[in-house]
Order: C-alpha cells, then structure tokens, then sequence
C-alpha cells in the first residue's frame, strides 16, 4: 500500500498537500482516526481510491510541522507506519520505535529518545509457532492441535516417547494414574494395548472397571482410562490410532479422556467477591457473576469427566480474593465461604497487608492495590495450598491484579496459567498510555499496564469473550491489540508488547445463568410471586433508595442497569432522554445503580456519577425512576422479564464495554437490547437482528433509533417480537455456560499437554518478565501509599 501511495503523491501531489494542509489547520499534535477521516470527507474535488484506500487505514496521526506521522492499520492485526513531510511531500515509511518516539517528544520535548527503555518480546516468539490469518486470531488451541499431532509426530520416536512420559507423569493424591511406571519403551506399551484391548473385548463393555482391573494392572495399566470396559476400550484403541497415525481430533479426544484436573484456582482479589449484596458495589459487577457461574459449569463438567474416566477424586475449586474486615453488609470478612450450587468450590479470602504486616481492613479501589499484591500473592499461595491439600492443577486470573497474582502463584509452583482480562482499562480511557503522568495520581496505570503486560507474556494461554477483544474490528483496535505498540512517555516505550498471531489467545465466551436469566413467556418458570415487590420498586411513593416517579404508568419502559460508573455512561443515557422529545413522549426511563446518597460511597467516580445524576433528574419529574440499590440476583432477573411483558426495552449505552452480561441477560430474557458499538457488544448484536448498536458519542443519533423503535413497535408489535426472538436466539446458541466449561477443560488439556512436550516453559521470556517486574514493576508499586 505504501508503494501505491508513494506513486500516488508523485502524480497528486496537491491532493496529498491539501490533505496535509487539512491537518495541520487542526493544529492538534495528535489526530485521532475519526478526525483523519474526516479531514478527508471534508476535501473538495475528485477523491481518489489510492488516497481512500490510505486514509481508512489510517488509525492516529501526529502532525508537527513539517511532519506528519501515521499509523495505518491496512488489515485487522496489521500494522505499518509512515511520515510525510507536509513542505516537500515526500513519503518514508519508518519503524514502531520511531513512530512512538515522536509521540513522546510530542508531549515533552526534553525527553531524549534514545534514553527510553524499548520493551520488545519479538525476539521471543522467534522459534514459536504463531498463526498467520488474522481471521484465526483467537482460536489457538485448533491451531496447537493441528501443530502437535503434525510436528511431534514427524520425528516419530521423539513424539511417541514425550506421550508416553506425559502418561506416566499422572497421579491424584498419591495414585498413580493411566500407566505404571514399568513402561520405558513406546514398543512395549504398544504391545500392552493390543493385550488389553483383546481382554476388554471378551467383557460386557458395561462391565465396572473394578471387574477387570486386576489383569489390566498386571499388564501395566492404572485408573483413568475409563469406568467402563467399552470407555477403557475406546480410550486405549485412541491412543494406539494415535501412536500409529496422529490426527488432530484424536489427540483432542484422547487428551479430554486424561484425567488432568481436579483442582482450581481462580484468582480475583478486587472489588467485593461475594455471593449475596455485592453487585453494584463499587469495582463489583461481572467478573464476580463470570466467576460464580463459571465456577458452577467447570465444577459440574469436571465431576462428569472424573468419573467418567473411572477416576473416583472430588473435584475441588477455590476462588481466591481478599478479605475485607470492614465488610459492610457483605459476606466478605470472612475467611472462607462455600460457594452454593456447588459442592466443593470455595471462596477463599486473605487480607491486603500494609508494610508492618497489619491488616487493611477497608475496600480499596482497583486502581489502588498495586503495593500489595506481592504479598497478597505470598500469603494466598500458602492458604490455598493448605487448602487444596496439593498444587492446583491449574491458575486462572481474573483482570489485571488477579492475572499478576496467578502469574507470580503459577511461576513459582510451576503450573498452567490462564488469563481472562474481563476489562482491560487502556482501551476504555482516550490516550490513557499517553498521558499517563497527568492520570497517575488517580488511576496508576503505570502499574496497570506493566502488570499486564507481564501476566499477558506468562499466560500459557489467554480466554476472552470476543474476537474483538483480541484483534478490534474492521475500525477499531482490540483491547490485547492496545498493547501491541505504545508508550508512557518518560517511563517505557513497548514496540512489541503481545502478539496477537500467539496460539495462547482462545474465545471462549460466557452465558448468563439459566436459572435466572430465561425468557419472559416460560410461564411455568417465572417468579410472579416477586411481582408486588417489583412494583413497588418501580412504581411506589419515592424513598431512600428511590427517586422520581413515573407521572404515565401505562408508557413502556427503557430499562437500564449498570455500576455508577464514569464509562457506564448511565448519566449519558440520562442526559440523551432529556434532550430528545420522541423519547421522554414514547417511553419512561427506570435505572438500577448505585447509591442515592454520596455519602454511601467511598468510588471517586461513583460519587461524582451520583451528583450528577440527581443535577440531570431535576427537570425530568414524572418521566425518570432512578433505583439506588443492589438487587438480589433472582429479583433482577423478573425484573427483565417484567420489563419485556410490558414490552420495554434494555439500553445500554456505556462508553466503552469489554463484554457486558446484562446485554446476554436481557437478551436472554427476550428484551430487545440497544448496547454501545464500542467493545463486546458489536459482536454480541447482530444490528437490526438481535438488536442494536448504539454509539454513545453520538447521543441524539442513539436517543433518534431508540425512539423509532418504540414507535414503530408501538404501531406493528411484531416488530418488538422479531428482536425479542432474535435475542433468544441468539443468546441459545452463542452464549451459554455449558459450551463454556466443555470448551474451557478441553484447552486446559491441550494447553498443560503442550506446555509438557514442546518444554516451552519460554524460560527466556520468563527471565526477562522477571526483570521486568523487579525493575519497573515493583519500584512503581512500591512507590504509591500502602
Ligand atoms: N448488576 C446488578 N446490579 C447492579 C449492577 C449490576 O446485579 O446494580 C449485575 C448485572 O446483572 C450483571 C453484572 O452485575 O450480571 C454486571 O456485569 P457487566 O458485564 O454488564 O458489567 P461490569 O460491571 O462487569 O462492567
Ligand atoms: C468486566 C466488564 O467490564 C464486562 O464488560 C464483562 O462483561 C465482565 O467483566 C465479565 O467478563
């Protein structure tokens, strides 16, 4: 692309100029990709498709006179940078590191380039393999399968003996699991198959693994090939299948028969983890219902797949996070709580310490618990093993802090690590990398990032919900895509920081909990015995948790819920009702949200959220319902099947979203949805199917396609069932727990298979992400109050 350009401008020079000229009239150092596009639009004269072609690629724009320097993102995951020289005209194409650097001086001159610390893992990923089409972003494990039974086994002898060592390495509590440690020799076991396989087919193939086992012993097997004969049969005919000719499936389907996991430990020390009275307390929202129902589905499929391999071990799980002794009405100053509907997963909770090893005892933001995760991370390790009674099998963390805490736990005990970022901020906050220096004292994103940028490198492998989320749309950049290439002026410059090509990213995507969140015309299961209280909620006298009261019960309702936060955008929402007179006619508006009185919150933002809030209600009487108050899980799941039987609708509208359950609780109540275009959301919706797209930052737009919804269902309401339908539908085949744990054991399998045989402990990336930490980490945490 660039050589057309650079042809291009030798032809057209005046375009190129009036482009440039374009600009720089902004006289802004920094363009942003909507500012870029539209100095193009606002061009007069013949637009050629060359130019087109460059501009909608283009992402970011630094102008200082005479240079202009550019990111371009021709393709999805694909990055090239270029300047122009706005008097000659002249075209060069440059590197990352040069681009960054004139960032830097940008936004402070005095900064010497050369004197920045460059952090770049591209020589890491030399010898690894890494997918080459961005449309396979995100579906690693397909990819590592495919590579393993293709690489492993090309060196017969080498594969075939790594499989047999990563058998004999299997044992529960001191059991030896799968084969004995007679076998030395791939030969020998081969020949013990095909014994054993001829023993089994005499048997009934219901017959109990207890009947025969005494001969499959004396043959040199142990428990886990099954609990049946006919499951020991196809478990040991798979594997001979693979030391003969390995195909992928059947690697997959031999390693999902390998009893691997038996013990978790999910990491999520922000916030309030809790299971009763903590959503919509400040930092407290979907991580914590992600993790109790994940909990749920992998305690549940564990069980299956334990006892199914004939492996009679109670699986156990225990979510990690941090005791909080001023705990409020929560349960969260307790040590540990059994988390219900599950039989042996439980929360564990050990305290944040200040520097002479007392207790903090109250909540602390998560912008604020850098200083003590290392000894969160000390401390936590001990309880858990303690608890466990061994080493986990696997450490999953959860948003920044609990994926550095699983990657100093998972390094130090030497196990799998996984990552689920849930939301990461630098997406959500414009320039926040940038301007790092002017954010610090109230967001540390210093240590945000650098903390993320060490557990995202250690992961052995990454979950998230979205493609998006990895690699960004057609027009947006991921949030992993974020932090490809960036710099904190002044601190350090990244021009690698993750690859998003790695075969450690998955999408996985959650769901909303079946039993609470259902359709609202499965008449048999609904809650109507909640319905008085539901409302007096919406429609009673005002009190202290309420305010404002609906003037005209009969209109329907916009529906929103969300945490008080800055990007929840919930004030927006507000504000773009109160500008738009289709909307305030057609419908009402009911919020669900924090606190009325600022004084209940101890968030900065929350309580800034909450003045404002009552500041936009006074001229909205009679129209606006505004509820100050946590509700219980099942109460906020009738209220979206209350709202739908009076055909309202769910809106949205935050600023940025990484995934947002309430879109797939709504949906999957059969409301029609309208969710920000910004983050997960575009990818849940289906615009105009399943619902729709909203931009936030286009307020009378957004309230102009809520309202002629409302009025056009009013008019024809098969218009509201076709969304309704097209929501459930939706939500039925994408969004669902059960094909989240199904999938989520399969790649913890492949991934602790993987990590055994190729001895890719990346041991060099670990050594430099330990410098890393010790360097920059820990002196940037150690320097904030503790
Ligand atoms: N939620 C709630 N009460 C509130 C606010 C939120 O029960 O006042 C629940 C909501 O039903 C959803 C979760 O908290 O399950 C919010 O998750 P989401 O992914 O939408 O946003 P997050 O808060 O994680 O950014
Ligand atoms: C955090 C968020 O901000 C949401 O967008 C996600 O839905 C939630 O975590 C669960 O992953």
């Amino acid at each position: 692309m660039i050589e057309n350009l650079i042809h291009y401008a030798k032809e057209n020079r005046d375009m190129i100029y009036a482009l440039m000229r374009r600009y720089f009239a902004e006289k802004r150092h920094f363009l942003l990709q909507s500012d870029l596009h539209a100095g193009f639009e606002a061009l007069s004269g013949e637009r050629d498709p060359v130019l087109g072609e460059f501009v909608r690629s283009l992402q970011e724009g630094v102008f200082n006179s005479p240079w202009a320097y550019f990111a371009l993102r021709p393709e999805t995951a694909q990055w090239t940078y270029l300047r122009i020289n706005s008097e000659s005209l002249e075209i060069e194409e440059i590197g990352t590191s040069e681009f960054l650097r004139f960032k830097e001086i940008q936004i402070d001159p005095a900064i010497e380039p050369s004197s920045v610390l460059e952090i770049d893992f591209t020589p890491f990923g030399r010898d690894f393999p890494r997918l080459k089409e961005w449309r396979s972003i995100g579906q690693g494990m397909l990819f590592l399968n495919r590579k393993l039974a293709s690489d492993l086994f090309s060196r017969a002898q080498d594969g075939e003996s790594k499989l047999l060592e990563f058998l004999r390495l299997h044992a529960i509590n001191g059991q030896q699991l799968m084969i004995s440690e007679q076998f030395r020799e791939v030969p020998a076991l081969r020949n013990a198959l095909r014994h054993a396989i001829v023993e089994l087919e005499k048997l009934d193939e219901n017959a109990l693994w207890e009947a025969f086992s005494e001969k499959l012993v004396r043959l040199g097997f142990q428990p886990g090939w099954g609990d049946k004969a006919g499951r020991v049969t196809e478990t040991m005919n798979l594997l001979l299948y693979i030391l003969e000719a390995p195909s992928p499936e059947n690697l997959e389907a031999f390693l999902s028969r390998i009893p691997m996991i038996s013990r978790l430990l999910i990491v999520s020390p922000h916030g309030y983890f809790g299971q009763d009275k903590v959503l919509g307390l400040p930092d407290t929202g979907g991580q914590v219902v992600y993790i109790l129902d994940q909990v749920k589905a992998l305690e549940k499929e564990m069980r299956i797949s334990l006892a199914r391999q004939g492996v009679p071990v109670e699986p156990k799980i225990l979510i990690l996070t941090r005791l909080i002794p001023d705990a409020g009405q929560t349960s969260c100053n307790q040590r540990l709580e059994k988390v219900s509907g599950c039989e042996n997963t439980w929360i564990l909770r050990v305290p944040f310490r200040k520097k002479n090893g007392e207790v903090v005892r109250q909540w602390i933001s998560r912008f604020e618990v850098w200083p003590y995760l290392e000894d969160f991370a000390l401390e936590a390790e001990k309880e858990a093993l303690a608890e466990l009674g061994r080493r986990p099998d696997f450490v999953i963390g959860n948003y920044s802090d609990g994926n550095l805490v699983a990657s100093l736990i998972a390094r130090r005990l030497g196990v799998t690590q996984c990552n689920i970022a849930h939301a990461l901020e630098k997406t959500k906050y414009l320039h926040s990398d940038l301007y790092w220096k002017q954010n610090e004292a109230r967001y540390h994103f210093s240590c945000q990032y650098t903390a993320d940028l060490i557990s995202m490198n250690t992961a052995d492998f990454i979950i998230t919900s979205t493609y998006q989320e990895i690699a960004g749309t057609e027009e947006t950049v991921g949030q992993y895509g974020s932090y490809r290439a960036f710099t904190m002026p002044g601190l350090y410059r990244v021009v690698n920081g993750i690859d998003l090509f790695d075969p450690k990213f998955n999408i996985v995507s959650p769901g909303a909990d079946e039993n609470v969140y259902f359709p609202y015309h499965e008449a048999k299961r609904r809650l109507l015995s909640l319905h008085p209280e539901i409302e007096t909620l919406i429609y009673a006298k005002p009190d202290g948790q309420s305010k404002g009261m609906f003037e005209d019960r009969e209109k329907p309702l916009i529906f929103s819920m969300a945490r008080l936060d800055r990007i929840k955008n919930l004030t927006g929402l507000v504000e773009w009702y109160a500008n738009s007179e289709r909307l305030k006619n057609g419908a009402n508006l009911l919020l669900v949200g924090g606190h009325l009185d600022p004084d209940d919150s101890s968030d900065i933002e929350e309580r800034e959220q909450i003045a404002k809030m009552h500041e936009l209600m006074a001229g909205l009487e009679g129209k606006i319902r505004w509820l100050g108050m946590r509700l219980p899980k099942n109460l906020a799941g009738e209220l979206y099947r209350y709202v739908a039987d009076r055909r309202g609708i769910f809106v949205q509208p935050a600023l940025f979203e990484a995934f947002g359950l309430t879109i797939i609780e709504a949906m999957a109540s059969g409301l029609p949805v309208f969710a920000t275009c910004h983050g997960g959301p575009k990818e849940i919706i289906q615009h105009g199917e399943s619902g729709f797209h909203i931009d936030p930052n286009d307020g009378s737009a957004a309230s102009e396609s809520i309202a002629e919804f409302i009025e056009k269902f009013t008019a024809q309401p098969d218009e509201w069932q076709r969304i309704s339908k097209g929501a459930l539908q939706r939500v039925a085949e994408k969004y669902t727990w059960k094909l989240y744990a199904e999938h989520m054991m399969t790649l913890s399998r492949i991934y602790a298979f993987w990590k055994f045989v190729s001895n890719l402990d990346r041991e060099e990336t670990s050594r430099y992400l330990d410098m890393f930490y010790h360097l920059q980490f820990r002196p940037l945490a150690g320097s904030m109050e503790r």
